[in-house]
């Protein structure tokens, strides 16, 4: 991603970026269940999320929710 505030950033996985995990809805650095439950929901009305995006978020969230 780049815009005027950023730099182009490699090395991340695909759903981290500099502002935290997609599904991460307050940055806290967590992901718990209502955010993952409001990510598959984002996913299944095609709102610019994927299935791995949501498995990687699953997979984080079976492991504690921290990433
Ligand atoms: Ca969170």
């Amino acid at each position: 991603m780049v815009d005027e505030n950023r730099t182009v950033s490699e090395g991340y996985p695909i759903t981290v970026s500099v502002d935290g995990h997609k599904a991460d809805l307050n940055d806290d650095g967590l992901i718990n269940i209502p955010e993952l439950m409001a990510f598959i929901d984002r996913w299944k009305a095609s709102d610019g999320v994927t299935k791995t995006e949501v498995l990687d978020a699953r997979d984080i969230w079976f492991s504690g929710g921290v990433y």
